[in-house]
């Protein structure tokens, strides 16, 4: 670690391993083979604040309980930990921090050799090395997709009184990490403290550290279901199901599987590892506000039955399945081979308090507010979401555009060989996480990346090509800004998406100009590409409760001015070639300080307490007339469809 205390987080190990993931990453789900034990709530915290952060390594605070070695602070988990406590040292802490919990068995657990333990982390960010009871278990890097680790030997290699699981994790970036960042060393005595460095980024929200979602464990046989894979078809009005099923721990096993509809009675069946269901008129998975009865699952029942000495052992897991297509066009975006207007918002995960922290009121909430809004879509900016945010979309035909923590990049090193390797394998966790959402429509790999930057255009070229191979079921974007007049990766995606900020950051305080600016913007940019184009972003910062008329930057009357303008240029091009339009954003966050944000950004329609500004109900209005335009129903269905407000 030499003269870099916080840097040298991320070892060579990890550039090392080759591509393609060992093993599945179901969501653990309860099943009569399979049980969880949450371990949410209070957990026992430090924050190494020693000069190189490195006196856990040294004292190694994972071999006895972290009270014994000094002060501990609680800790919520999930929660990000900069916002908890009144430290202001802990708010902007850069390094390593400790998190533990212990926790008891049961019985069956340590004593059943046939049973497996499984630790899972929803998220760790950034960096995290897990220990139990002092072992060294694991090591993840990337904080927003999950990893486990099977712990069965450890638990079960005699009598167990407790079990404590130690988390040390490093919210450090690098050049090559993702989302990159770099430390800065202020050397100059006469201004700052010996040994003074301040981490800069190129995104704008906080990164807020910690473990931000569930942590838990789960059981399975050792016999398992390791990971099912679901593309869906159809053939005039039969639904076809693939599926392929991988099985981890013997070969000796059957496999029979079941298509429940959704009053749980069977509709097909089929045996072994892969296969097609055929589903005679089947119910589609349709986007909300795109149907009478949007978002219809199904459950697909997978049923292990494995042959040991002992007899049969089963497993079951049964997975939620969405039928539907997509496909694009040179103008059109097709959802079951209908045309889709994603009309919506970009999101973060971010709140009061609990930061990134997973938190099931708050998401309860934003589903509600995307409802009441008549959005039919967002784009997990910068960072994939939890997974129960995920399974929500699923639930209520959310539709969602899964992005990549691929955000800021903007250094000539973040385009070298570890970064790209970093990258493609983020893209392997995320397609393997997400594969099997029906509400996942599209990947996009990265947010306005420097890409006019030379090496720029073969990692992209390599990335897309690399994510499209992964899933060739959905297309792949990657969202620009409007400023780069030329684009590397714009000719490798399916659809191109365009950030803008006419009359904010260009031009600020003349709404007059946007008509004829983005009027520009889109015809540039698909007259360059023949591509659908999405407008991925526009908005602008308002403080609730500022009016001021004629509107001056700031107000809510400028930001539904701005907004208003930009439907004008919307309502033309999306009968032509536009196939969507995401505001920036749905509500405040958190960002680092700066001169330009007051108390994080305020481009939210909602504030950060998910309160509406005036531009919210501007935005209602139009989502729902375009929701009761493009409805797809079949005309006899009409009469009672139309979507009321
Ligand atoms: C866009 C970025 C987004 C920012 C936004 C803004 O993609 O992350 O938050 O600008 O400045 O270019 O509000």
């Amino acid at each position: 670690m030499g003269g870099t205390p916080v840097l040298a987080v991320v070892g060579p190990l990890l550039w090392a391993c080759g591509l393609a993931l060992q093993g599945g990453m179901l969501y653990p789900r309860e099943s009569p083979s399979r049980e969880r034990k949450e371990l949410g709530g209070l957990w026992s915290f430090r924050a190494d604040f020693s000069d190189n952060r490195r006196q856990g390594f040294e004292q190694q605070w994972y071999k006895r309980p972290l009270r014994e070695l000094g002060p501990t602070l609680d800790m919520p988990v999930p929660s990000s930990f900069n916002d908890v406590t009144q430290d202001g040292r802990l708010r902007g802490f850069i390094g390593w921090v400790w998190y533990e919990r212990e926790t008891v068995l049961p019985l069956r657990w340590t004593q059943d050799l046939g049973t497996r333990v499984v630790l899972r982390l929803g998220s760790a960010h950034y960096y995290a090395i897990v220990w139990v009871n002092g072992v060294h278990m694991a090591e993840h890097e990337g904080g927003h997709l999950p990893f486990e680790v099977d712990i069965s030997t450890l638990v079960q290699a005699g009598p167990l009184e407790s079990c404590r699981i130690t988390i040390a994790i490093n919210n450090t970036l690098t050049p090559n990490t993702l989302p990159p960042g770099t430390i800065l060393y202020k050397t100059d005595t006469s201004k700052y403290p010996k040994g003074y460095f301040v981490q800069n980024t190129n995104f704008d929200f906080f990164n807020y550290a910690g473990l931000h979602r569930p942590v838990l464990l789960y059981t399975t046989p050792t016999t398992y279901i390791d990971d099912i894979t679901v593309t869906t078809g159809m053939d005039q009005d039969t639904g076809l199901v693939n599926y392929q099923i991988s099985v981890q721990g013997s070969q000796r096993f059957d496999l029979k599987v079941r298509l429940l509809d959704a009053e749980g009675q069977q509709v097909a069946e089929g045996t072994g590892a892969q296969g097609q269901l055929q589903v005679p008129r089947a119910h589609l998975w349709w986007p909300y506000l795109m149907h009478s009865y949007p978002a219809y699952l199904y459950s697909l029942e997978v049923r292990l039955t494995a042959q040991t000495a002992a007899g049969p052992v089963p497993d079951v897991y049964t997975l939620p399945v969405g039928i539907r297509t997509v496909a694009v066009t040179e103008s059109q975006f097709l959802i079951n081979g209908k045309p889709f207007y994603f009309h919506g918002v970009n999101k973060h995960e971010d709140a009061d308090i609990r930061g990134k922290g997973f938190d099931w009121s708050l998401l309860a909430k934003d589903f509600n507010l995307l409802r009441w809004l008549g959005a039919n879509a967002f784009r997990t900016s910068h960072y994939p979401y939890a997974e129960e945010v995920m399974q929500l979309c699923d639930r209520y035909g959310i539709v969602v555009i899964d992005e990549s923590p691929g955000v800021g990049i903007v250094l000539p090193e973040s385009y070298g060989n570890a970064s790209l390797h970093h990258h493609l394998e983020v893209m392997e966790e995320l397609v393997r996480r997400d594969k099997n959402h029906p509400a996942v429509v599209m990947w996009s790999v990265a947010n306005e990346p420097t890409s006019f930057l030379k090496p720029a255009g073969y990692y992209f070229k390599t990335l897309i090509a690399h994510t499209k191979a992964l899933d060739p079921s959905r297309p792949v974007t990657f969202v620009t800004n409007a400023n780069y007049a030329s684009d590397l990766g714009a000719p490798y995606v399916d659809v191109i998406c365009v950030n803008s900020y006419y009359s904010w950051y260009h031009d600020p305080g003349h709404l007059e100009v946007i008509p004829l600016q983005l009027a520009t913007q889109f015809e540039d940019w698909y007259g360059a590409y023949q591509k659908p184009i999405i407008q991925s972003e526009y908005g602008a910062e308002t403080i609730p409760g500022f009016h001021q008329d004629p509107p001056v930057m700031f107000t809510e009357e400028y930001q539904r001015r701005l907004l208003e303008q930009y439907h004008l240029v919307l309502d033309q091009k999306r009968r032509q070639y536009v196939v969507g339009e995401l505001i920036w954003n749905f509500a405040d966050f958190m960002t680092d300080q700066s001169p330009s944000r007051a108390v994080g950004n305020r481009k939210g329609i909602f504030t950060r307490q998910r309160q509406p500004k005036s531009a919210a109900f501007v935005l209602r209005d139009r989502y729902w007339k375009i929701a009761n335009e493009s409805t797809h129903l079949k005309p006899q269905c009409l009469e009672n469809s139309l979507f009321v407000l």
